[in-house]
């Protein structure tokens, strides 16, 4: 049964998903009455189980009836018989396939023309996803699919706290592999050892793949370290999941100059200085865990970092890793690279909460920063976050994602929308009232190092 699209629909998406989304709209910011989306299950049933095409090539049917497979599993049957749908061989080979292409991209990926952007393209940016399924599905349904004139990039932090982490991140991976040069998918902080072990991901999939957990757990991990960091769309805006990151070069404080200095073996008096998409570019991303200290702060920083009022840079004590950034690194930033526009996620209505200086998240974006040459814009997707807090405390958020238009890209075009009603009850795989006040904080005492991470050289 086909369902008849409302009058603002964005272009049907492609003709093999006709029957699975059911009819919902979206709000732009300007519009009064907000959506309510649903995800009605098809009549039609996907074909199960799974298995990898013959030639090795995906087409778009494949990547729907993923869709279709996992929104009807999640509904259909408990989480353990997922092997079922989706048999570990094939998820071996799309988590394999995917990885394979995503270690390929630089830190800070580029789409521009040489990438294909042409006046004809959109370009929809996400913010955090947190495992909720149904809202993804909504959102790709009302955005309208990835296609050759509409690219996507996704600002990372697709698993935990929800209880669908695996299937998102599956079917964000197989619109990676079907369309790599129209899907870009960036390193979240949660897409770690550490945040997956305390936020829920590691046991949901210990849960759904039994036996198997452990394996599938270390493949998407070893997928994680080789998502990228940043992208640059059109030349006109950055986005990255925390945000902005520090320099690279130490510069010797006065005392360093003195003969008789101490000789310290790992000089760590370094002022705080805004680091450079040169510098940016020849991080070292492929780390379990980004760190907190050493040489390679990099990736910690543009995974953990958050804007605040204040000017300048500073050590996040917050969250105990990455920076905070004031309006004038946003200003240098932009200037300095003639961008336009930060899109950066990383901060939910729990995080904005607790933060009297910016705004909060209840309609599933915030700008943060107007400066001389641009803006600096807070991105968050995952609408009635988190799934699983108390009901007298929940933030009734909406989530947002953005479109950026022809011919430049640089304005943004907001899209709020609310969760998917009637989601499937499930049982949260982390303790959400244990880590409901700690969010996000880093543990350092329990955030071991891999062995030889933190010093090994780029
Ligand atoms: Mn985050």
């Amino acid at each position: 049964m086909l369902s008849s699209a409302p009058a603002t629909a964005p272009p049907a998406p492609p003709s093999s998903d006709e029957d699975f989304f059911s009819t919902a709209s979206t709000s732009t910011s300007s519009d009064s009455k907000p959506p309510s989306p649903s995800a009605t299950p098809s009549s039609a049933l996907p074909q199960i189980p799974i298995a990898w095409p013959d030639d090795g090539v995906l087409n778009v049917s494949w990547v729907t009836n993923l869709m279709q497979a996992f929104e009807w599993a999640s509904r259909a049957i408990p989480p353990s018989e997922l092997p079922s749908v989706l048999p570990v061989k094939v998820l071996d080979k799309l988590v394999l396939t995917a990885s394979k292409i995503l270690h390929k991209e630089p830190n800070c990926v580029k789409i521009e023309e040489n990438s294909g952007l042409v006046s004809e393209s959109r370009v929809v940016v996400v913010g955090d996803v947190h495992g909720q399924l149904h809202d993804v599905l909504f959102l790709l349904r009302d955005a309208g699919f990835p296609a050759d004139d509409r690219f996507f990039v996704f600002n990372g932090d697709y698993v935990d706290r929800g209880a669908w982490g695996l299937e998102v991140f599956l079917l964000l991976l197989a619109w990676k592999v079907l369309m790599p040069h129209r899907v870009y998918l960036l390193r979240g902080n949660h897409e770690s050892k550490y945040c997956t072990a305390v936020y829920g991901f590691e046991k949901e999939v210990a849960t759904k793949y039994g036996d198997s957990g452990k394996h599938v757990y270390r493949k998407c991990l070893g997928c994680f370290e080789g998502l990228p960091l940043a992208s640059i769309i059109a030349g006109k805006v950055y986005t990255a999941h925390g945000g902005l990151f520090r320099g690279t070069v130490a510069t010797p404080s006065k005392r360093s100059k003195k003969k008789n200095r101490k000789v310290v073996h790992n000089p760590v008096v370094t002022s705080l200085i805004l680091g450079s998409l040169e510098e940016l570019a020849k991080a070292r991303r492929s780390v379990l865990d980004p760190p907190w200290e050493g040489p390679n702060l990099i990736p910690g920083d543009v995974l953990w970092s958050d804007p605040s009022v204040t000017p300048g840079l500073s050590p996040n004590k917050e969250r105990g890793i990455g920076l905070l950034w004031g309006p004038d690194c946003t200003e240098e930033f932009l200037k300095k690279y003639n961008l336009k526009l930060i899109i950066r996620s990383h901060e939910g209505p729990d995080a904005r909460d607790k933060r009297s200086d910016l705004k909060g998240m209840g309609e599933g974006y915030t700008i943060d920063h107007i400066v001389e040459s641009g803006k600096l814009i807070t991105l968050f997707s995952a609408p009635d976050y988190p799934q699983f807090q108390a009901t007298e405390t929940r933030y009734k958020n909406k989530g947002a994602y953005i479109v950026l238009e022809p011919p430049h890209f640089d304005t943004p075009i907001f899209h709020s929308f609310e969760a998917v009603t009637q989601r499937p009850k499930v049982n949260p795989y982390y303790d959400f009232e244990e880590v409901i006040d700690s969010d996000e904080e880093l543990d350092m005492v329990s955030m071991v190092p891999e062995s030889g991470e933190q010093e090994t050289p780029a």
